[in-house]
């Protein structure tokens, strides 16, 4: 395709991965999860090359965060700050539409999203009511998303997710929970805030094999560091810390973890597996 192409242009996903310098399967899942605009012929996905600029403005690292924001959530975003649940909900539909699974709706959608208002709220662009409105429509939209991600049958283990005692961000427990129990875990979600002993009598009662406290901001070590000791002495647990502040490994291991969660739920989940299949060797 010539750079020249008129914006009205019709191109397949090969030649859109070409033009953006992107693998195909990346292509297919910015259609998948809504972020470039697509129609189906019934043959193959087809692209308006004039909507390529909702890609490809600020691309590199091929995460929404830090360059411009995909079309779609751009959109949401609107919705979340305007405090609009169906309207944001409609976003999430058309992604769910374009055949994006709950899991990325959370993960390429709803998190860059949140990303961005955390972003306008450091720069003073959106107002603290602006942030929390937000957070709200956001909570009740992973609500609306949340039984999509049952899974029948018999469950694969029991683990317990929480935000330690202080943290009151809950929005990165309630979509690893999820992302959990789409991979098929039983999961008791304890929320925001826990206290350390809520977390030891969850443990005792559900018998877990694996515990993962969320850290999102800064200032929590202490109570951490609780936490971890305690489940230690009533529970043979693996024990992970994890979230947006725990930043590499050796951050995680001095906070008590036993392992390094990673940057995203995704690596929560496949790391969780790993451990469940060496608890059951
Ligand atoms: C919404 C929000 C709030 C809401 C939370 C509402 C709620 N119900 O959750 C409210 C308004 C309460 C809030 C309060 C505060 N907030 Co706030 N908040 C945010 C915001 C905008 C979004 C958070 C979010 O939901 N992100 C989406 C999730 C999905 O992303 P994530 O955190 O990366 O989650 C992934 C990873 O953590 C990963 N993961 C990897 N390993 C593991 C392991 C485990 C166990 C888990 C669970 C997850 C996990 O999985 C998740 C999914 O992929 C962020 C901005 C941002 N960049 O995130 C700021 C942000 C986190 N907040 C910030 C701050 C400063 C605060 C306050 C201190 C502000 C204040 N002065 O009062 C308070 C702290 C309150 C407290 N004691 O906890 C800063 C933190 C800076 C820092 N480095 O510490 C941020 C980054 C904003 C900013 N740009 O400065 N906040």
């Amino acid at each position: 395709m010539k750079g020249t192409a008129r914006a009205e242009e019709i191109v397949g996903l090969r030649e859109v991965a070409e033009v953006l310098g992107v693998h195909y399967m990346t292509v297919y899942r910015y259609v998948r999860t809504g972020r470039l605009a697509a129609v189906y012929d019934g043959y193959a996905w087809r692209v308006k090359v004039g909507d390529l600029d909702t890609v490809r403005v600020g691309r590199g690292t091929d995460q929404p965060r830090g360059g411009a924001r995909p079309a779609s959530a751009t959109h949401l975003l609107d919705r979340l700050v305007a405090g609009d649940e169906a309207g944001a909900w409609r976003v999430v539909e058309d992604a769910l539409a374009s055949g994006a699974q709950p899991s990325e709706v959370h993960l390429d959608l709803l998190a860059p999203a949140m990303s961005e208002v955390g972003r306008l709220w450091k720069r003073g662009e959106l107002d603290v009511a602006g942030e929390h409105l937000a957070s709200a429509t956001a909570r009740r939209l992973i609500a609306r998303l949340g039984p999509r991600f049952a899974r029948s049958g018999r469950k694969r283990g029991t683990v317990i997710v929480g935000a330690v005692a202080g943290e009151r961000h809950e929005i990165p427990v309630a979509i690893v929970a999820d992302q959990l129990r789409g991979a098929g875990f039983r999961v008791v979600e304890l929320g925001a805030d826990t206290p350390a002993d809520t977390f030891v009598d969850a443990a005792e009662r559900e018998r877990p094999f694996c515990v993962l406290i969320s850290v999102t901001t800064a200032g929590h070590e202490d109570a951490v560091a609780d936490t971890v000791t305690r489940l230690r002495e009533r529970s043979d647990a693996v024990v992970l810390v994890g979230g947006a502040s725990i930043k590499d490994e050796p951050a995680a291991l001095a906070a008590g973890s036993d392992h390094w969660t990673g940057h995203d739920a995704r690596e929560v989940v496949e790391l969780v597996e790993r451990l469940r299949g060496q608890r059951l060797n």
